[in-house]
């Protein structure tokens, strides 16, 4: 650390006791090319590049998963998707996996007297999973019970069924005349409702891979759903409906008088993608740049009502995304064909599903006047490490079994500490491991496909080990495995060591 950067820290750190609200913005699916302030021309997002401009933007940061539901666990557990054998994608109707008694991100500004709330995709589960969920009942286990004492949600994707919001226990608009069932069975059980295959004639948008049970919206989707009409959301109302209520519940918090925390999980540029009349056309790439652009409006809405509620200097805004980018996944929106020059992935190397960086080296912005420093940071952080360093930050200590694998980077995301990890690990069941430490990233040796054609990814598996030096080949062209292979040896051999570490911290 320079004398300089030091001194930063020292002022910045003075007024550390200060209770400051905490809003963790997370896309869907959002590349680390996709944003202005990450280097793209063709999408404007001027108020992602504002919050850059007044914070921090990370350039090393990564989730912990190319896919969604293993890095939300890890974001909110503070632990390695290893650790849980079903953080794997999950259908809309699966049981919740986050263990009822685990300590998670929002329990800890519980303990700390925060008012917490979630707004936006979960993709987590819901109920003990004991039975099948009856979607016209309370349901027993829903965000409310793992820390947040608000909760507006919509159960999975919004590729799958059931379509409907989730407000703390109970469906939003229930009507007990119309209940709501659902199946993830490969027949359709309900004969009178639309399909994909027999009902064509209803479709407002084609899927090219999948997707093509229950009509819901006009729009196939996975998994079949009857009734519920009145409950079901509009594809182009779900921007607003999320940002109405993160506004709400940042307007209660003020009210209340209470510091908050607020996880913010918008739903783009997930397909399908459906943007509102306003953005239909706001860029020249189609659909998927149109819901980046409205991501960004949000994002500068929020912002706006921070201005307006006096809270702005008060807030750590935390930007990011699930996992890395794709084009096409599932639906005919002209995403390959508009998409010109347009680096989704910026320079690295594959996208959603991919355990080469373009999968999970994302966007990553820390803002708060004041207490971040304004510029760029290539210090090595996981989306893991939010956990111990907001403990750190709230001086709360961290019981031996909370957020296993989370570590205190507090120093690095206000811009103090220029390094971070020494090392962080990537990985779920389909994508395989990945360990980057220093400027070395080692994929280790995995069975399966080394492309995936349906969304023209490059997965990164290969049965050869493969080591990329990213100092000089950020787009990881050269593997020089066999030129270092002590570097080899030793990365599979920490690997080993991260996959066999107790649960403990
Ligand atoms: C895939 C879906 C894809 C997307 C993904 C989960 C098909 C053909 N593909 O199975 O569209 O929903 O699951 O994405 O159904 S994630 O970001 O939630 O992990
Ligand atoms: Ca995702």
């Amino acid at each position: 650390m320079s004398d300089q950067q030091k001194n930063q820290a020292a002022v910045f750190t003075d007024d550390e006791s200060k209770r400051r609200n905490v809003i963790i913005v997370y896309a869907d699916d959002l590349g680390f090319g996709d944003l202005g302030c990450y280097g793209s021309h063709q999408i404007h997002t001027p108020n992602l590049d504002r919050l850059c401009a007044d914070g921090l933007r990370f350039t090393d940061a990564y989730a912990t998963s190319a896919v969604c539901t293993p890095s939300r666990y890890s974001i909110l557990t503070g632990r390695y998707p290893f650790r849980n054998s079903q953080a794997h994608i999950l259908p809309g109707d699966a049981g919740c996996i986050i263990e009822r008694e685990l300590d998670t991100m929002p329990r800890l500004f519980q303990r700390a007297g925060y008012r917490t709330g979630i707004v936006g995709k979960w993709h987590l589960g819901l109920s003990d999973g004991s039975r099948p969920i009856d979607w016209n009942q309370e349901i027993d286990l829903t965000p409310i019970d793992l820390g947040f004492d608000e909760s507006f949600i919509f159960p999975a994707t919004a590729d799958r069924v059931p379509c409907v919001y989730v407000e703390g226990r109970s469906v939003v608009n229930l009507d007990p005349e119309d209940p709501i069932e659902v199946s993830y069975e490969a027949e359709c059980p309900f004969d009178d409702i639309p399909t994909y295959h027999k009902n064509p004639e209803l479709l407002e948008m084609k899927s090219s891979n999948g997707h093509d049970m229950s009509i819901v919206g006009g729009i196939g989707r996975i998994g079949y759903m009857r009734g519920g009409k009145k409950a079901i959301w509009k594809d182009e109302d779900l921007a607003e409906t999320f940002l109405n209520r993160a506004i709400r519940f940042m307007d209660e918090s003020r009210d209340a008088g209470k510091p908050f925390f607020l996880y913010y999980a918008l739903h783009q540029p997930h397909v399908p993608r459906v943007p509102s009349a306003r953005f239909r056309g706001a860029t020249a790439l189609g659909p998927r740049g149109d819901v980046i652009a409205e991501l960004d409006w949000c994002v500068g809405e929020l912002r706006k009502e921070l201005e307006r509620l006096g809270l702005l200097e008060d807030t750590i805004i935390i930007f990011s995304s699930d996992n890395g980018p794709v084009l096409d996944d599932g639906y005919v929106d002209r995403a390959y064909e508009l998409n010109g020059t347009h680096r989704a992935a910026g320079p690295l190397r594959g996208g959603k599903y991919s355990k080469f960086d373009g999968g999970t080296r994302i966007p990553f912005i820390v803002s708060c006047p004041g207490l971040v420093n304004k510029g760029v940071s290539h210090a090595l952080v996981s989306q893991l490490d939010l956990f111990a360093s907001f403990a750190h930050m709230l001086k709360m200590p961290l019981g031996q079994e909370s957020a296993v694998d989370s570590q205190d980077m507090y120093e690095a995301l206000i811009g103090a500490d220029p390094v971070g990890r020494d090392q962080l690990m990537v990985e779920d069941v389909s994508c395989g491991k990945m360990l980057r430490r220093g400027n070395w990233t080692y994929l280790s040796p995995s069975e399966g496909a080394p492309f995936m054609p349906i969304v023209q990814i490059e997965t990164g598996l290969s049965r050869d080990p493969q080591l990329y030096n990213m100092d000089y080949d950020i787009g990881q062209q050269e593997n020089v495995a066999w030129a270092y292979q002590d570097v080899v040896k030793d990365m599979e051999a920490r690997l080993q060591e991260i996959m066999k570490s107790e649960r403990t911290r």
